[in-house]
């Protein structure tokens, strides 16, 4: 089957091109359809050209793979897309799936568009670090006005074809067959003429006051971002200008900003989050187990929120609590925050009550008997833990899961109370848990591959992000943001205030820095933390400055204040007394400050990351770099525009993090020099790696 297919229906040729998995436009597409106009114009006979996509969608857009290849290998969409919106005979672009970036960009230079209901329609290009660099800029305006346009190219978000019909974007909708209605389409329109031709109308709603606040909006919804800004200019350049001078305009912007290394890091972001849900020698063939019914131990904040991704799904629930009251909150809990989404009209009254009717409380563990999935969510000690395991061997029915959400104790640990443990894992995941997309997936030892494959397969259904990781005190994210803590805490000993610390992160593009992320945690649980792991290590009881704020009572945002104070709009504030103690604390211990530049800052805390992630990747416990950066990204709002921790350190040279590193004291990890020698790239490595 050829790559873009020529077949005549009558006076009609109908193009289809095959380029699974979603018709990118690569190498040999363009090819394809340039020879299928040739055969449309060389044919007295055809009369309209019909453009479709094979299996599941239209195309979905440029082929990101080959935005770094050099200019003259990489496909030309737009000389085909100059060609198609000259072209002398109608063309009808019939949607199904979604017509995305430049497969829009296509489908904008054809004289007609139909589509099928449920089909999707975009310029996403943003949210790759670029803009619609195909005529997008140009074009949308002018079909949907500026006000919209400016909306779809900055959210890059889609529109349903029946959006689509209002907005203009496509002429008609279909149903039944989407092949046959658009040949049909194309012959009643084959004599229209002049062909209309979207690049010969002007903008509505255009003004330089909506360009202006276009403008001003940036800084709130896409902070610190390169290409929206060039987008604003590119759709006001549509209103303003003719049209070749935004085509060309459009061409250099695009390029500059594919360049960017904004675009780098999103288009390695892309593709780490598809790679992350793979798991290196786990067959493709692998037997996934069908979860129809979970069981949750434990109602608390983390066993309600847990509860809720299955709810929302349709999939029946057993809570488990060990008190009536204790089960009661629970449940008030997730009906409060269904009733607060639909207040906030995401939710429907019967959809709350259906969710709900889905949920079964009771305080009998021997309830989850018939759980495909039973998921531990209790109190975070290994002694709780290991009896539950204990009690649920003897409960769930054989092939049940049995999870774990612990955050960082040993999975391997609690599987082996069990007499099953290939079927235990952890899942881990993060508060809260109705909200955040991220889900650690610790595979254990004596984990099986089915029970690996299934816990993948249900991260996807319930929308999380799974990542497979191993086991080991923190896991990954948390392992991380321990080192990352404990960096945080020196600089401060060293002289720099919470605040620019938390401000150096902010800068960097985090929505919160350290002090900012345990005081709304609650700064008992670090301390808790470090107590254990002193006392695991046979070392002294840590007297950290911040232990010491804890020991005041100041456990954070939960008890009105911690490091900073907070009001009712939980804003973070100084606090005089806590600069005092920690002034004290450095007189205490013979510290004397010194002034730490926001640069250093930076760097301690953005690689004290990156070295604990090199030493995790060469552990084992991540799988690629890029999963690291995946886990980053969701977990812990590390900036998709960086990359992740990893991309970043990749971006700034690994070579120079090893220096940093060890300027600032910190001796970086055997496979970071490794590749800092070797003048490597972390994706690099993960290439490497995929390669077994
Ligand atoms: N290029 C290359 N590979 C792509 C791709 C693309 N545009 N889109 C998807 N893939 C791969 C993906 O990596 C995965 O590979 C497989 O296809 C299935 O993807 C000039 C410059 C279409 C909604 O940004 O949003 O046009 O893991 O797992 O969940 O203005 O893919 O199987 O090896 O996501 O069903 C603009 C990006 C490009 C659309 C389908 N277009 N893709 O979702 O499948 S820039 C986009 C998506 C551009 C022009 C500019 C989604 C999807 P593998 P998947 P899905």
């Amino acid at each position: 089957m050829s790559i873009v297919e020529q077949a005549r229906e009558g006076d009609i040729l109908v193009l289809t091109i095959n380029n699974p998995p979603v018709n990118a436009f690569s190498p040999g597409v363009p090819e394809g359809l340039h020879a299928g106009l040739d055969a449309a114009e060389a044919d007295g006979d055809v009369r309209a050209v019909v453009i479709i996509g094979g299996g599941r969608t239209f195309i979905a857009g440029a082929d990101i793979k080959t935005f770094d290849l050099p200019r003259e290998q990489a496909p030309d969409l737009r000389g085909f897309i100059t060609r198609l919106d000259a072209f002398s005979k109608p063309t009808v672009a019939a949607i199904h799936g979604t017509a995305l970036g430049g497969g829009l960009e296509v489908a904008l230079a054809c004289t007609y568009r139909v589509a099928t209901a449920d089909a999707r329609l975009g310029l996403p290009e943003v949210k790759l670090g670029v803009l619609p660099g195909a005529g997008g800029t140009q074009r949308l305006p002018r079909v949907v006005g500026a006000q919209k346009a400016l909306e779809m190219m900055l959210s890059g978000s889609s529109v349903k074809a029946t959006e689509a019909r209002t907005l203009g974007l496509v002429d008609e909708v279909v149903d039944g067959d989407l092949r046959a209605s658009a040949v049909e389409f194309a012959r009643a329109h084959a004599d229209a003429r002049p062909l209309p031709r979207i690049s010969g109308r002007g903008v509505e709603g255009a003004s330089p006051e909506l360009f202006a606040a276009a403008r001003a909006g940036l800084g709130k919804t896409h902070k610190g971002q390169y290409s929206p800004g060039l987008i604003v200019d590119l759709a006001e350049m549509a209103a303003t200008k003719p049209f070749a001078e935004g085509w060309d305009a459009e061409a250099q912007l695009f390029m500059q900003a594919k360049d960017s290394p904004q675009s780098r890091a999103l288009r390695h972001v892309f593709f780490a989050e598809r790679e992350a849900g793979k798991v290196r020698g786990l067959g493709k063939d692998t037997p996934v187990g069908d979860v129809r019914r979970v069981g949750i131990i434990g109602a608390g904040t983390m066993g309600g929120g847990i509860a809720m991704n299955f709810l929302n799904v349709g999939l029946p629930v057993t809570i488990v609590e060990t008190a009536q009251d204790a089960l009661d909150r629970g449940l008030a809990t997730i009906r409060r925050n269904y009733e607060n989404s639909a207040k906030k009209g995401r939710l429907t009254g019967d959809e709350v009550e259906k969710r709900m009717g889905l949920l079964t409380p009771t305080l009998d563990m021997g309830a989850l008997a018939d759980a495909d999935l039973i998921i531990e969510a209790v109190f975070e000690n290994m002694d709780v833990k290991k009896d539950i395991f204990t009690r649920l061997d003897a409960v769930a029915k054989p092939g049940a899961i049995l999870a774990s959400n612990t955050s960082t104790l040993n999975v391997n640990e609690i599987a082996a109370v069990t007499a099953r443990p290939e079927q235990v894992i952890g899942l881990h995941f993060f508060s809260p848990a109705n909200v955040m997309k991220l889900l650690e997936i610790v595979r254990a030892d004596k984990t099986s591959d089915t029970v690996l494959a299934t816990s993948l397969a249900v991260a996807r259904k319930i929308g999380k992000v799974g990542v497979v990781v191993g086991v080991c005190d923190g896991f990954v994210g948390n392992r991380m943001v321990h080192r990352y803590g404990d960096e945080a805490r020196k600089l401060v000993e060293e002289g720099a205030d919470p605040q620019a610390v938390d401000a150096a992160m902010h800068a960097l593009g985090l929505p919160m820095g350290p002090f900012e992320m345990s005081d709304m945690a609650g700064l008992d649980i670090g301390y808790a933390i470090r107590q254990h792991q002193a006392k695991e290590r046979g070392e002294p009881k840590p007297d950290g400055w911040l232990d010491r704020i804890v020991e005041t009572g100041r456990k954070g945002q939960k008890t009105g204040g911690g490091i900073y104070d907070y009001g009712d709009d939980r804003r973070p504030r100084p606090n005089a007394e806590m600069g005092q103690l920690i002034a004290d604390y450095r007189a205490e211990k013979g510290l004397t400050p010194r002034e730490i530049g926001q640069d250093e800052i930076t760097k301690r805390l953005a690689y004290s990351l990156v070295n604990e992630g090199a030493q995790i990747l060469e552990e084992g416990i991540a799988q690629r770099a890029g999963d690291i950066d995946v886990i980053y990204l969701y977990g812990y709002g590390f900036p998709a525009y960086r990359g992740g921790p990893m991309g970043y350190a990749s971006e700034q040279g690994l070579g120079n993090v090893a220096a940093d590193l060890e300027k600032y004291g910190q001796t970086p990890a055997p496979l970071l020099r490794r590749l800092a020698d070797e003048g490597q790239t972390f994706a690099a490595y993960d290439r490497e790696t995929a390669k077994g």
